[in-house]
């Protein structure tokens, strides 16, 4: 059964986004964005305040890469404090009032549902690319940002397969639409990845600078400090590129491209300690300090509005 402090399967994420949905309906609704290559539902997550007017939002993505179980379970994590802090806490109150928060959930569900029952450490999607029994192709090399010029293969077999085009991969070309459709509310995009405990901004296609270098470098190493502020956790903040590895067709990169400024990519614990195999005792602990983070983005944003 669904529990905050365990990972959950994707089956149990499933029933928990229909209840959650369903028991809290005066902050939350849920929308399909459409459905993954093996045929499941992408239900995206609107948390917010009902108003008449469109609010300006906040999008975040959570298991663009199945092996990364700390992802799905900070989104989760996300919902509940913000349903349960709504009208208590008064950061949490005055976002929820002012914006709508798009949550995403799993992003790549067939990938974690195969890292649930298959192989831990699958990373891809589960497409099939023709000529080749090697299945799957990394989402977050198949956005139409500088798509498959660096940091990424053209093997099928790979782990950085960057597809047979751009967004080849219905997932994307799910999300990638959202964002399209609604660019004009979306203010910061949010996505959520492990491990390496970094903060990390556009660009990762190139070492160019983005024109928002430095409020965004400023942004991220506010978000670092109030994340260490909790436990001590250090984490290192920059441009992709330089400070992870250049990386192309990455939705960091393609957010930021179509005009979404406050676009960051978190890598959550640990190091490579225990890396994707994070265990379920740090989940809290994790979840609680990058709540900080998020909601230090979330009030630059909101300040920015
Ligand atoms: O390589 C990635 O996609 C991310 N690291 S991970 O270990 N979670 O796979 C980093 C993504 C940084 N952003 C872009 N490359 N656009
Ligand atoms: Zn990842």
């Amino acid at each position: 059964s669904h529990s905050y402090t365990n990972y959950n399967s994707w089956d149990e994420v499933q029933s928990w986004i229909a209840a959650i949905s369903t028991s809290n309906s005066a902050l939350i609704s849920k929308q399909s964005i459409g459905s993954t290559y093996e045929g499941r539902p992408m239900t995206l997550l609107k948390l917010g305040k009902k108003s008449n007017v469109t609010k300006p939002a906040i999008f975040m993505d959570c298991g663009i890469h199945a092996r990364e179980w700390i992802s799905p379970a900070f989104c989760q994590w996300f919902v509940k404090e913000a349903l349960s802090t709504y009208g208590s806490d008064s950061q949490m109150t005055s976002l929820l009032d002012q914006m709508d928060v798009y949550v995403l959930p799993v992003f790549n569900i067939d990938g974690y549902d195969y890292t649930h029952k298959s192989n831990r450490f699958w990373r891809k999607t589960r497409s099939r690319t023709s000529g080749t029994i090697c299945r799957g192709t990394d989402p977050n090399r198949n956005f139409n940002a500088s798509w498959c010029t660096t940091g990424s293969s053209r093997h099928p077999c790979s782990e950085v397969f960057c597809g047979s085009k751009v967004e080849s991969e219905v997932e994307v070309r799910n999300v990638a639409d959202f964002l399209r459709r609604n660019k004009a509310d979306i203010k910061a995009y949010l996505t959520i990845h492990s491990y390496s405990q970094l903060v990390l901004f556009p660009y990762s296609y190139t070492y160019d600078l983005a024109a928002d270098h430095s409020e965004l470098l400023k942004v991220a190493e506010g978000a670092s400090s109030a994340l260490r502020s909790l436990y001590g956790t250090g984490y290192t903040s920059g441009p992709g590129a330089p400070t992870i590895y250049p990386a192309a067709g990455g939705s960091d990169d393609y957010a930021y491209d179509i005009g979404v400024k406050y676009s960051f990519t978190f890598e959550l614990r640990d190091t490579g300690r225990y890396g994707f195999l994070l265990p379920a005792s740090q989940i809290k602990p994790t979840c609680m300090e990058t709540m900080l983070a998020i909601k230090y983005i979330a009030a630059h944003v909101q300040e920015n509005l």
